[in-house]
């Protein structure tokens, strides 16, 4: 009779773990809230005109004599970016704070006579001017003697030790991919299961981004565009970081059923390259070229990582503010106003109408649960027709993401169907842009779940005709 229980609770383990869903920890839903935030590469390629530093830079050669990182945050909270992720350290090797584990660091550069310390200075603006603050630190290394021996592993443990202790909190750590030799010729052999352990235990709060996450995974490409079909759950067994990840288009679309909850972030420059090149002052992408990125990676449900490199002067140039400027103008006048707020709301299951006030409350915390596989549909309607050019629909993540395929019908006040929109997943916030039409009604259909999917809102806009997507 035991045996016979011990083989019913195995069996029901079994079906459980397989249903198992994913969903986000309170700190991986905390970060899918902040949508944009700020990137800046910063260090000896700023002076070197050089996107990959060789490691062999003198350390003289870095000294941004007008360095001012509250001209930084003022310009991030202008631009209405929540935070700023630093290259702490990029591959060249140079800590941007005097590390006592290196001696390729600021305290042997020029610059306030070694006793300058980026991060120090950064972590203070950020939390002066409430920002949040994160740091890239590279794990390869072209500079650092012991890179290619199992003891760089400890130098990288103790560097992530110094950064969390002398200038946390950090909210979020930013691992790259690369790995290439060092001055030795030899290539590292990383332990980033000891990397993941050592910030855990000092700072659980912390997300880590890399390829593959623990917690926030690369979205497979440096143009800052997600999945227009985007999971917020990837599979990552058999993988590793860097050249062993998984395909590219996995990373950029996620996996329907994927084990884990790793959603995706979108890294990108505001110029052609990541660090600052003078020649690039005139190929700064414009407010529209980032209004569009907003649609393509806050619009498909993922974050914005935009870097916006300092000079070596240690400012951010004009150009550059004020596309930022003009991108935070962009999408407080095109997104200010949801046409369909408050709008009366209906929800169709199975002949019975409901009223589902959520949809148009503005409140990303309350919801419509879409119940069953049975025919419903869940609306919103005006009392008379009004011009508009975008959607966006957001599904309530904090039970998982289990829309694959969605329908909006547009109708308008003669009930006429006026357009009709297909679609994958939703995620966190889904937009869709299309040319304007004069409707009354929007009306969301759930055509495929793997899972009861919670829809949150249903928003419409008129924006700017040029601004729809491409
Ligand atoms: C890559 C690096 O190799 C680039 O230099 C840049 O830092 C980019 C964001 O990540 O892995």
């Amino acid at each position: 009779m035991k045996l016979f229980f011990c083989i019913i609770y195995f069996i029901i383990g079994i079906k459980g773990s397989l249903l198992a869903q994913p969903g986000p920890t309170p700190q991986q839903l905390v970060w899918q809230d902040m949508e944009f935030y700020l990137f800046m590469h910063f260090g000896p390629n700023t002076f070197t005109d050089l996107e990959w530093g060789k490691g062999t830079e003198k350390e003289e050669i870095f000294n941004p004599v007008n360095l001012d990182c509250d001209q930084w945050c003022r310009i991030a909270k202008a631009a209405g970016a929540k935070g700023i992720i630093i290259t702490a350290k990029h591959h060249d090797g140079l800590c941007l704070w005097p590390s006592k584990y290196s001696t390729h660091t600021v305290r042997e550069s020029k610059w306030k006579q070694g006793k300058g310390d980026v991060l120090k200075d950064l972590s203070e603006a950020c939390r002066r001017q409430g920002l949040k603050f994160g740091v890239y630190l590279s794990p390869w290394d072209r500079n650092h003697p012991k890179y290619g021996t199992p003891e760089y592993n400890d130098v990288f443990v103790n560097m992530l030790k110094e950064i969390f202790h002398n200038y946390g909190p950090i909210w979020e750590l930013w691992w790259d991919g690369a790995n290439g030799e060092g001055p030795n010729g030899k290539k590292q052999d990383y332990d980033f299961r000891r990397f993941e352990k050592t910030v855990r235990e000092i700072s659980p709060q912390t997300v880590i981004f890399s390829d593959i996450g623990p917690d926030i995974r690369w979205c497979g490409n440096e143009s800052g565009l997600a999945g227009i079909t985007n999971w917020n759950s990837l599979d990552t067994a058999g993988f590793t970081r860097g050249a062993g990840g998984p395909p590219q288009d996995s990373l950029n679309t996620g996996n329907r059923n994927g084990k884990l909850w790793i959603p995706a972030e979108c890294d990108v420059s505001i110029r052609p390259g990541w660090f600052y090149h003078k020649a690039e002052d005139a190929k700064v992408k414009t407010p529209e070229q980032l209004f569009e990125l907003y649609l393509k990676s806050v619009g498909r449900g993922a974050n914005l990582l935009l870097n916006v490199p300092p000079d070596n002067r240690g400012l951010i140039t004009a150009s550059d503010s004020s596309s930022l400027i003009g991108f935070r103008k962009l999408r407080e006048k095109n997104f200010g106003v949801n046409i369909f707020r408050n709008a009366n709301t209906y929800y169709l299951q199975s002949g019975t109408l409901k009223r589902a006030k959520a949809l148009s409350d503005g409140n990303d915390r309350t919801w419509q649960v879409m119940e069953s596989i049975e025919a419903y549909s869940a609306g919103v309607e005006l009392k008379k027709d009004r011009r508009v050019n975008a959607v966006v629909i957001k599904e309530n993540l904090e039970k998982g993401q289990h829309c694959s395929a969605f329908k909006i019908l547009l109708f308008n006040k003669r009930d006429q169907l006026v357009k009709e929109i297909s679609g994958t997943t939703i995620g966190r916030k889904r937009i869709i842009t299309f040319p304007a039409v004069d409707i009354s009604t929007i009306e969301l259909t759930i055509m495929d779940q793997n899972g009861e999917t919670s829809i949150s809102e249903i928003e419409g806009y008129n924006i700017e005709d040029t601004l729809t997507e491409k």
